[in-house]
């Protein structure tokens, strides 16, 4: 292909250069609104102020200075390419440049502003002062070939030392990143070369390799996909990259906690917690590749997908033969792996995508309050808020009111769970996605909206003739009737083993 400096793409060419591969299920997102409303306000929804006094680290690496990610999602494709890119929603590709024969990319590790979540209509954003590359976080994809002789510049912006690994990727022992064992760390301002010969394709991803701990609980860590040199005979319609991660961010902290070790309160993928992250879009009937990355701090997940059966196909240690895939609906992601599974054909609707530890689908909940569900908690609420204005307890029949009942989000912080969805409130958050699969999807890869179910097919209350004809008595005895009831609400400040 003709060598091209990525530098000198506009926004608008690189936009144009993706329409022209549109037919070939190549997609660039949009920005939503929120995401340009965000873009536009970064701080909107926060209070400055307020936040000073609670984070004095956060004051360090002088974040006011530092580049904000919203979550845009970009891709890189130069003409030329024999490979279809890989979309990261939320996410972008690093755009790299050819110079004699050998790829060239530059990343810039620093402080970056990030925001999990936009300020919606009920709720504000939540952002806090992270480490990333290339003013997002995670860092940007690296995408390249099979064969290609990759040299990667690193440029240290942080305070302190740093390093980069390449994790899963074969290659020769003094290019393999970790601090003390195979360099020397790179000090601020100083800017290390990588260079080495990709000598397989797969889902890999690179993060730190200093003060791991610190440094990839900042957030320092990204995907690197490398495509197969000889074009794939079943290539998929779309190609989709997720890192997931988990954060502690105190509510009303502009700092992830890189202490944490157990209670971990955000969980993402590529950054975001729902309802921040991105729609995954595809069109009725194609095949779609989903490669999953795993560097949460202490957390393995369990990522499941609504509606369809899929096979994992990958691991970052190679692709799995044929007769070795197996039909899944949940994929088992340890911490330090990549799985990548195909899934298709794909059939119409709103299908989620969602890590089932179920701790993982909630934003900033705290773990230390009592279990009063089925207990009346209004005495003790009016209690408690002489002491703590605004305190409630947990919700009496479940979590599942915490996000709509009307108690106003603390500035900087993300609502418990969900969002308003067409038919109700979505009470999961954190660590969830929507796969919506259209006839006709937006050309541009945008949010295509709710899925509109054809009304026969759409769960309701039953009606009293379909009741009558099936037998179905809603008020049949099961044997409890009574005793659950008499057992089961007790007043606060009664002991309920009495
Ligand atoms: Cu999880």
């Amino acid at each position: 292909m003709k060598p091209e400096n990525p530098s000198r793409f506009t926004r608008r060419q690189l936009v144009t250069s993706a329409a022209a591969l549109v037919g070939s299920g190549l997609l660039v997102n949009k920005a939503t609104a929120a995401d340009k409303a965000a873009a536009a306000n970064p701080h909107a929804g926060h209070d400055m102020k307020g936040m000073k006094d609670m984070d004095m680290k956060g004051m360090s690496d002088n974040a006011s200075l530092a580049a904000t990610s919203t979550g845009k999602t970009e891709i890189f494709a130069p003409p030329g390419i024999n490979y279809k890119p890989v979309i990261t929603p939320n996410g972008k590709t690093l755009p790299w440049k050819m110079v004699d024969g050998v790829k060239v990319f530059h990343l810039i590790a620093e402080p970056v502003v990030h925001e999990f979540i936009p300020a919606m209509e009920d709720h504000p954003n939540l952002v806090a002062n992270c480490w990333g590359y290339n003013g997002r976080v995670h860092g940007p994809t690296l995408e390249a070939v099979e064969g290609d002789q990759v040299r990667i510049y690193v440029t240290n912006r942080l305070d302190g030392p740093t390093t980069v690994h390449w994790h899963g990727i074969l290659l020769p022992s003094g290019m393999d990143g970790v601090g003390g064992v195979n360099q020397k760390a790179i000090q601020p301002d100083e800017t290390f070369k990588y260079e080495f010969t990709l000598k397989e394709h797969g889902t890999f991803m690179y993060h730190s390799h200093h003060d791991e701990m610190t440094q990839m609980q900042l957030g320092m860590m990204g995907m690197f996909i490398i495509h197969p040199r000889e074009p794939e005979s079943k290539p998929p319609d779309r190609d989709y990259a997720i890192m997931l991660s988990e954060w502690k961010i105190e509510v009303g902290s502009r700092r992830p906690d890189p202490n944490e070790m157990t209670d971990f309160n955000i969980f993402t993928m590529n950054g975001r917690s729902f309802p921040g992250t991105q729609a995954l879009v595809a069109k009725t009937g194609e095949t779609v590749r989903i490669r999953i990355g795993n560097l949460s701090t202490m957390s393995h997940h369990a990522i499941h997908l609504h509606g369809h059966h899929f096979k994992v196909v990958a691991t970052d240690g190679g692709r799995i033969p044929d007769a070795g895939q197996w039909p899944e609906t949940t994929v088992f992601m340890p911490t330090g792996s990549t799985r990548t599974f195909e899934v298709g054909p794909v059939y119409p609707g709103d299908w989620v995508m969602h890590c089932h530890m179920l701790h993982h689908v909630m934003n900033q909940m705290g773990h230390k309050f009592g279990n009063v569900i089925g207990m009346d908690t209004s005495e003790l609420s009016k209690r408690v808020r002489k002491l703590v204005p605004g305190y409630m307890a947990m919700g009496t029949s479940g979590m599942g009111d915490m996000g709509e009942m009307g108690m106003p989000t603390p500035p900087n912080s993300l609502p418990m769970i969900g969002g308003q969805g067409k038919y109700d409130y979505i009470t999961m958050g954190g660590m969830f996605t929507i796969l919506k699969v259209r006839n006709n999807p937006p050309a541009d890869g945008s949010d295509p909206g709710w899925y509109d179910a054809p009304p026969a097919t759409i769960a309701t209350n039953a009606a009293d003739a379909d009741l009558r004809r099936d037998g179905i008595d809603p008020k049949m005895d099961t044997g409890t009737r009574g005793k659950v009831a008499a057992a089961g609400r007790v007043k606060t400040g009664e002991c309920p083993m009495n």
